[in-house]
């Protein structure tokens, strides 16, 4: 493997890049969690036992490997001390995770507001957040006001920082009705984070520079997929960074040129958790069956996840952005029972039949045109090896493949670290 490998979401978050993750780690020195915030849900199932990781870098599993919490992600302290508990509880050490000054800090008030937001908006407006204050805190760092990590390393930055955005911040509180907030409160409750983190905070530039330098094997690892991008995903049904091998190179502090390989990560059938566009979305039994079978609910707010066929579609649109130079198809096992699966290769809009992912307000109204195929009903998630893989269960990797445009890297059947196949 090349030395930086970038892991992203193919789809619309979900895909299974923490197990991908966690699966890479074993080998990797560095592992960068780029974007984003405790909205993700990386579920992690090892010799550890099942985790469900919303901010942890997913390499947190392999004591050898340095996790950091990169310069582009927002961070909640709060949850991040409820993560850490789980992990030290099952025997998981985490002096090897570091969080980079230049991190933006989640503060209750973003959380407050990412809920007032939500429920001030009529129910098909609503973007189904995950109301942990992603939203918000994203628009304070835009708005050059929010509070990063560093601050909380300087007592008299940070109260003036505090001066100087809360009062903006309580008046949109008092819009809402909520409570506000004194500088005393959020600087007593930043100098308890100082007191419990301030030795993780960490200019991580140097470090990932020198491990660069050594040839060290670095992990860019992603949250959602390029569907809920800011610029790129089914605005304003996104989430407020960017999942993509672009958003990478920023939240790291790598290059794009220094990124070697970019894994897509999807699964062999497509969900979507949140408000917008899901052209492929189903609402018949198959549905519930890859929602039961793959069991497909919320890792961090347990929402049932919305299920569909594959969208060649918007995958190779995703293969476009990214840039993507090999894939990782998930959940392969979850197809085994079903006789028949579809994959939608195009759409019909206003009555044209169009090849390409349009821009979200043309999304509303595709309508998907599938090619069908037969089914390989028999157990995948014993298979270890290409060969072990039924006919047609190859055959239907080998076409999403080609739909998409990039080689298979690797293919799950099935959660557990090893249920993978290699290419
Ligand atoms: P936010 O909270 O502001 O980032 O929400 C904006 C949109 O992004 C979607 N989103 C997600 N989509 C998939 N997985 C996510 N993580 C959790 C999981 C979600 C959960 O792994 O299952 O538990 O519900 C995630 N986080 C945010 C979200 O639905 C909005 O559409
Ligand atoms: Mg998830």
């Amino acid at each position: 493997m090349s030395n930086v490998t970038s892991i992203v979401g193919a789809q619309w978050g979900d895909e299974g890049k923490g197990r991908i993750v966690d699966y890479l780690a074993v080998n990797s020195d560095l592992v960068i969690r780029f974007q984003g915030g405790d909205n993700a849900g990386h579920t992690v199932i090892n010799d550890k036992g099942k985790f469900a990781l919303h901010i942890i870098p997913s390499g947190i599993f392999n004591p050898e490997t340095m996790n950091i919490v990169g310069a582009g992600t927002v961070v909640n302290f709060e949850t991040m001390s409820e993560e850490l508990e789980t992990l030290t509880s099952k025997g998981v050490p985490v002096d090897n995770l570091f969080i980079d000054v230049r991190a933006h800090l989640i503060m209750p008030y973003h959380r407050a507001l990412d809920g007032a937001q939500e429920q001030s908006k009529s129910a098909k407006m609503q973007i189904g957040t995950t109301k942990r204050g992603i939203g918000p805190c994203y628009s304070d760092k835009a708005a050059r006001s929010g509070i990063r990590a560093a601050d909380l390393l300087d007592a008299d930055r940070l109260r003036n920082r505090i001066e100087m955005a809360l009062p903006q911040k309580n008046r949109e509180l008092a819009y809402f009705g909520l409570k506000a907030y004194t500088v005393d409160e959020i600087m007593e409750l930043c100098m308890k984070w100082k007191e419990t983190y301030g030795a993780k905070i960490i200019d991580t530039l140097p470090v990932v520079r020198q491990a660069y330098k050594e040839g060290s094997k670095i992990l860019l690892e992603g949250q959602l997929g390029v569907m809920r991008d800011l610029d790129w995903g089914i605005y304003p049904y996104t989430t407020s960074s960017s999942p993509t091998s672009g958003g990478a190179a920023i939240g790291s502090g790598l290059g794009p040129s220094r990124i070697d390989e970019v894994i897509g990560v999807t699964k062999v059938y497509s969900t979507s958790v949140g408000g917008g566009p899901f052209m492929t979305e189903l609402f018949d039994e198959n549905a519930e069956k890859l929602r039961s079978v793959g069991g497909e609910y919320g890792a961090t707010t347990g929402r049932p996840r919305r299920c569909g066929w594959f969208d060649a579609v918007a995958t190779e649109f995703s293969c476009w952005i990214n840039g993507f130079t090999s894939l990782a198809l998930t959940k392969l096992d979850v197809l085994d029972g079903f006789e028949k699966i579809k994959v939608c290769t195009g759409y019909r809009v206003n009555g044209e039949v169009i090849n390409y992912l349009p821009e979200t307000a043309q999304q509303e109204i595709a309508e998907p045109i599938y090619e069908e195929y037969d089914g390989w009903m028999s157990d995948t998630s014993g298979a270890r090896t290409w060969d072990d893989l039924p006919r047609n269960a190859q055959n239907y990797c080998k076409r999403l493949a080609e739909l998409v445009g990039a080689p298979i890297k690797f293919i799950s059947v099935g959660p557990e670290r090893d249920q993978i196949i290699i290419m």
